[in-house]
């Protein structure tokens, strides 16, 4: 199965050396690309002075915009599969090859990383929205997703059309329930993430809770107005 780790970046000049870096010594041979995401800082620069594979988006479109743009470059170029990776370090590369093989042994359309999967899910704000998702999840798909949050998914080619052209299609929990409810067959493998090294998240305290509300809301509302596709 060959597959593109695809890889967003935003203003990640500072993690994504190393981010690349690990990705070569823990997945040597992996096919990678970055997408970045009009990003007023040097990630443009870093690509090029380290020769990574870059697709150059002139203007922010977003982590959705950005991962789709790198969808689609990876069913044009023949992928069977594609994976997110983080730029910001937090996704550990050693990660992909069980993710892979549990795609490839079960036949899988989407595997999806979760922390949660061998332990308790820590006492925070943000994992009792992540406990929230899930739970709306469940109801609209009949299936338990660990960590619906978690950023490590592996995508088989299934679904990867689905993801490059609809028109709301992100890499984030209420597309996840879509594609299960489409018919996904979908698998979980334990993963651990790093806390960020550099750069800054654009989930602050306001805004994981705006995210949080969305994203109960289009689940069950987009589940309900959205035709269900079958894959
Ligand atoms: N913030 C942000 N990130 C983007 C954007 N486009 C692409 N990305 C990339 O998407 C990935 C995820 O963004 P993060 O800000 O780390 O989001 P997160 O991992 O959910 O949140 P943290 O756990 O706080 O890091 C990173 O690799 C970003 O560089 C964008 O418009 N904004
Ligand atoms: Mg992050």
């Amino acid at each position: 199965m060959r597959t593109l780790v695809i890889i967003p970046a935003y203003n990640e000049e500072a993690s994504l050396p190393s981010t690349v870096e690990e990705l070569r010594e823990k997945a040597p041979g992996a096919d990678y690309v970055i997408v970045n995401d009009g990003s007023g800082d040097g990630t443009a620069e870093v690509c090029r002075a380290g020769g990574y594979p870059l697709l150059n988006l002139p203007t922010n479109l977003g982590l959705a915009g950005a991962f789709q743009t790198g969808m689609r470059y990876a069913l044009e170029q023949g992928y069977d599969a594609a994976m997110q990776l983080d730029a910001d370090g937090q996704h550990d590369p050693a990660f992909i090859a069980p993710m892979v093989e549990k795609m490839e042994r079960e036949q899988l359309d989407l595997v999806l990383g979760s922390r949660f999967l061998t332990s308790s899910r820590p006492r925070s704000l943000r994992m009792a929205g992540n406990a929230l998702i899930e739970w709306a999840v469940r109801l609209t798909t009949g299936q338990k997703v660990t960590d619906p949050t978690c950023g490590m998914r592996l995508y088989g080619r299934r679904v990867m059309t689905h993801m490059a052209y609809s028109p709301v299609a992100r890499p984030e929990p209420d597309t996840l329930a879509l594609l299960i409810r489409s018919g996904a067959r979908t698998g979980e493998v334990p993963v651990s993430i790093r806390e960020r090294q550099a750069g800054e998240s654009y989930l602050s305290l306001g805004k994981s809770v705006r995210y949080m509300a969305q994203m109960g809301m289009n689940i069950f509302i987009l589940q309900w107005v959205m035709e269900k596709e079958k894959l």
